[in-house]
């Protein structure tokens, strides 16, 4: 399905006293500067946001269509303006959130139980050495530690504390075609989701084995979660068994369901 289908599929009833205009300003705030306030001067009429997003809003299902259009310009205005090398701010260990929230599509019981013994990584798309990791072998890769903040679209943010082996290390070691567009990653529950080569390579993209200093608890994603501290939560998957180098963007769990792509911070 595509993503227009799938949106209008679920959009709801129009909600009367909803002013289009005043919903495609809010989402046009989700923008990056300097993105928002070229967008934002020039929806300053209906008439122009129907000229800016192609669609005359006149009931919910066009202000849906005229978001996915402002979420996908959001994107490429994001991946133009993805600086490789700009890091997330790093706090000191005094600045951790505790308890850290849980986050999941299901309640923190039905977390996946992944069983460290039998688990293997898979390793697939574009890389030489296709061959599975154990956990023993994953662990033995050189570890560091980052403190940064979490930030979920659902309204919350927290800052953890992660330790594992920078991706883009690990990528080189499996011999990844490192000119290949995107990485996709599989989750033992069937969650997924795609990242960017750029996002892949970036200094603090991690494979995260540890959380607050002890094993990766089965909350937060035992046995391994990618963790980008340059990306929104959910581009953050947990519990990981499948790593795949593609030219291919296979989306992902909210990708698939009309969250923007880039989902930069
Ligand atoms: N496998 C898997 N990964 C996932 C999710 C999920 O439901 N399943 N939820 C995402 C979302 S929306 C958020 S905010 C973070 C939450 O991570 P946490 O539980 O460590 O706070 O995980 C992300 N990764
Ligand atoms: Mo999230």
């Amino acid at each position: 399905m595509e993503p227009e289908e799938r949106l209008m599929s679920k959009a709801r009833k129009v909600i009367p006293g909803v002013d289009p205009k005043l919903l495609i300003k809010d989402a046009a705030k989700l923008l990056p500067n300097p993105a928002r306030r070229l967008f934002l001067r020039g929806a300053t009429s209906l008439g122009a946001i129907t000229l800016l997003t192609g669609c005359d809003i006149v009931d919910e299902e066009s202000a849906a269509k005229a978001l996915l259009t402002i979420s996908r310009f959001n994107d490429r205005v994001q991946a133009l303006l993805f600086n490789p090398d700009k890091l997330a701010p790093t706090y000191p260990e005094s600045a951790i959130t505790r308890p850290f929230p849980f986050n999941g599509y299901y309640p923190e019981e039905d977390a996946p139980e992944v069983d460290g013994e039998t688990y293997m990584l898979e390793v697939g798309g574009l890389v030489e050495n296709k061959k599975p990791w154990t956990l023993e072998e994953l662990y033995a890769l050189p570890q560091e530690k980052q403190i940064t903040r979490h930030v979920c679209v659902e309204g919350w943010s927290a800052i953890g504390s992660w330790t594992g082996t920078p991706l883009r290390d690990f990528l080189k070691r499996v011999g990844a075609d490192l000119t290949a567009k995107y990485v996709w990653f599989q989750c033992a529950e069937g969650y997924s989701n795609t990242i960017d080569m750029p996002t892949a390579l970036h200094p603090q993209t991690q494979m995260t084995f540890r959380f607050d200093n002890e094993i990766l608890p089965r909350k937060y994603g035992f046995p391994m979660k990618i963790r980008i501290p340059t990306k929104l939560g959910f581009k953050n998957p947990k519990y990981v068994i499948g790593m795949h180098v593609l030219n291919q963007d296979l989306g992902g769990y909210w990708e698939d369901r009309g969250y923007n792509w880039f989902s930069g911070i």
